[in-house]
């Protein structure tokens, strides 16, 4: 990332009045993070700021109790000309599905983004794969901004930090994660508040739709691959939705010997989406780029076209292919 990225984008936002933010299809929690946590502070900076998510019914339950969710307006309602458009841990142009065309025609589109493929698709990119989440770079903004940093907007940075390091337990974690989490904290962020609604807050569906997961589990040991899946059958006989299930690869990805987990949920449209987990070194990002998705080298996904069984035996394939096992 080049030295002044960081000067370019404060430039960026100072100087645009009616701005736009948004994040990426099948939101997640350093998306919605990041997205809501750059809304408050921009709000406070005196902006006319306008966020939207590209798909708002798929908001994942146990970030409803973040701030700043009043500020959200329905995808159609953005304006088609802003002065700035900020597309944040959105690594292409795909990713905003249909709000991409209003960042295309916004004066001045900023990208802000940790993934290694971005495609450095803004007038101004703020990419640096080296960091943990695109809340750790939208904090990192607003310090070298000096703008106020209010508790609330700690808190959605914070859920951001805390949910794409894996609990500050993937490798993205290092001094510079825990820095500014440390940081987040002396600001404000609400830690107990966040523990509860992310982590202890699961619905009983969801937690039976997890027994049924983890009961399913297999182990290919000379790949170290550990698999499972979650059907629509599944989901409603418990009741459960698929944006709860988030975190359920991050239970299979604990057991011992694991390189890669992976788990293959049926989406409505009968096709499989498939979320990868590495560890130990191993990569899981150029497998599913191979297979038309994308990610990090520890967290990463696609969608498949074949059923359950033609999804997992070419999974196999392609982790064979890629050097693993
Ligand atoms: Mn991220």
């Amino acid at each position: 990332m080049q030295g002044d990225a960081f000067e370019a984008a404060v430039k960026a936002v100072e100087e645009g009045f009616v701005v736009c933010l948004s994040s990426h299809v099948n939101p997640d929690g350093d998306g919605i993070g990041s997205l809501l946590g750059l809304t408050l502070i921009l709000r406070a900076l005196g902006k006319e700021v306008h966020s939207a998510l590209p798909q708002p019914e798929k908001f994942p339950p146990q970030y409803l109790f973040l701030p700043g969710r009043d500020c959200l307006f329905h995808p159609e309602e953005l304006p088609d000309k802003a002065d700035l458009f900020v597309a944040l841990d959105c690594s292409n142009p795909d990713r905003l599905d249909g709000l991409w065309s209003r960042a295309e025609g916004a004066d001045v589109l900023l990208n802000v983004d940790h993934h290694e493929d971005n495609s450095l698709f803004g007038d101004v990119n703020l990419v640096d794969p080296g960091a943990s989440s695109t809340s750790e770079l939208v904090y990192r903004l607003s310090r070298k901004g000096n703008w106020d940093l209010t508790p609330e907007a700690a808190t959605c940075l914070y859920t951001g930090l805390v949910t794409d390091t894996g609990r500050f337990q993937h490798r993205n974690t290092g001094p510079g994660a825990l820095a500014v989490a440390s940081e987040l904290a002396a600001a404000g962020a609400d830690l107990a508040a966040i523990s509860r609604e992310v982590y202890e807050s699961q619905s009983l569906s969801y937690t039976r739709l997890m027994g049924r997961a983890l009961e399913r589990a297999e182990v290919l040991p000379d790949l170290g691959l550990v698999y499972s899946y979650v059907t629509q059958r599944d989901l409603r006989e418990t009741g459960a939705s698929l944006p709860e299930t988030e975190d359920l690869i991050d239970h299979l990805r604990t057991v011992r010997g694991t390189k890669v987990a992976a788990l293959f949920k049926e989406l409505e449209d009968g096709r499989i989406r498939v979320s990868l987990r590495s560890r130990d070194g191993a990569e899981v990002g150029p497998v599913a780029r191979a297979l038309g998705g994308g990610g990090h080298a520890g967290a990463a996904g696609y969608t498949s076209d074949l059923d359950l069984e033609g999804s997992l035996a070419r999974l196999v394939e392609a982790l064979r292919e890629a050097g693993h096992g």
